[in-house]
């Protein structure tokens, strides 16, 4: 797949949202864009990477096609987009029985896969058995719109002040990247490290922009005004506790960015005061450095060493990477908190629960009530 550049003028006085990485999540994308009243009056830009990693993948492409028939949407491609759009046009039986050891994977990591989804929509559930050769050409004939609109997304949007891509670019000669391989824009792993700063604002997803967190994890879009960079990938689907980012600016012109979020998580209201812990403490094991030796195994906690520092953490947190003993994502950071706070909760332990507030992950050890159930496991 080749880039696909696209210049647009955003015209004056419309609101511009702009969303990346919803991983099939189309409950979290219908409750951002009610929640910011969204209409035909607003420009929406969906950052690339709409399917896998959640539980609803075709509907996920089917809102957004829907979207983009009353509104004004503009859709990019992902890397996990092209992945899927380069399997949906094949005609090698190889790359199809790789996608069906895939996908039937993926059932058992995120409930659900695209694949999985199309088998069942057309009557033909997909297991080990499950003959390829019969059901792909029954999927190409079925799906063809979601196959087209696939094929239709763009690698670069270019607007006046932001330039969105899923990934993100290497320099801003946009000329020059048009025509070359897209698959290094879409897929530019940890592209805030790379240390570019740019005229414009790149505005990008693909990368959870919590692992940029210095201290403890932080689910918010990091905007760098200086180096101009945004990166708004929430970790939605990708951890239980990310979220969808949607940022909204009131107009082109403005750099006056506000923020609505979603995680499906239930919802608690603290009883009590809590101060927080040094910032500066507070230690954050993310899955780009996760290896750890146990020091004492708990029932609930165990004590742990990263990089040889001392830790407590869930010990459901402990899992074994490929023969490598680590922690999946957590921190210490005791988050500060008021009586009324509204706490987004992630994982009960006796003495206290891990929960985000405001898009930021932390423990909190006083009294709550529940004001959403959990959903039925
Ligand atoms: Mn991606």
């Amino acid at each position: 797949m080749i880039t696909t550049l696209q210049r647009i003028a955003f015209p004056d006085h419309r609101r511009i949202l702009m969303i990346s990485d919803l991983h099939g999540h189309a409950d979290g994308l219908r409750h951002v864009l009610r929640q910011a009243r969204f209409g035909p009056d607003d420009i929406l830009v969906i950052v690339g990477d709409l399917v896998e990693k959640g539980p609803q993948s075709l509907e996920t492409l089917r809102l957004v096609m829907a979207l983009e028939k009353e509104c004004t949407v503009y859709p990019l491609m992902g890397n996990v987009d092209l992945w899927r759009l380069e399997f949906l046009q094949s005609d090698d039986p190889r790359k199809w029985e790789e996608m069906k050891h895939y996908s039937l994977r993926a059932k058992t990591w995120w409930g659900n896969s695209m694949l999985g989804e199309m088998c069942a929509e057309i009557g033909m559930p997909l297991t080990a058995e499950t003959d390829m050769a019969t059901v792909f050409p029954e999927i190409q004939l079925h799906f063809a719109p979601e196959i087209a609109f696939l094929s239709g997304l763009i690698t670069i949007l270019d607007t006046q002040r932001i330039t969105f891509v899923h990934g993100g670019i290497p320099h801003e000669r946009l000329d020059e990247l048009a025509g070359t391989d897209a698959y290094p824009l879409l897929k530019f792993d940890d592209f805030y490290s790379a240390g570019f700063s740019f005229r414009k604002y790149v505005a990008v997803g693909h990368w959870p922009a919590v692992l940029y967190s210095p201290t403890y994890p932080d689910f918010r879009p990091l905007i760098d005004r200086r180096r101009r960079i945004i990166s708004m990938d929430g970790a939605c689907g990708v951890k239980s506790e990310g979220q969808l980012n949607l940022l909204i600016l009131p107009d082109w012109r403005s750099d006056d960015f506000s923020l609505i979020t979603w995680d499906g998580l239930p919802v608690i209201q603290a009883l009590d005061d809590q101060t927080g812990s040094p910032a500066e403490n507070a230690r954050y094991i993310r899955w780009n450095d996760h290896a750890i030796y146990v020091q004492r195994r708990g029932g609930h906690q165990s004590l742990i060493l990263h990089h040889g520092m001392p830790m407590n953490v869930p010990t459901s947190c402990i899992f074994d990477h490929d023969g490598v003993l680590s922690c999946s994502d957590i921190t210490d950071y005791r988050l500060p908190v008021s009586a009324g706070d509204t706490l987004h909760l992630i994982l009960r332990l006796p003495n206290g629960c891990y929960v985000k507030k405001n898009g930021i992950a932390g423990w909190y050890m006083g009294r709550y009530t529940r004001i959403t159930e959990e959903e039925p496991s």
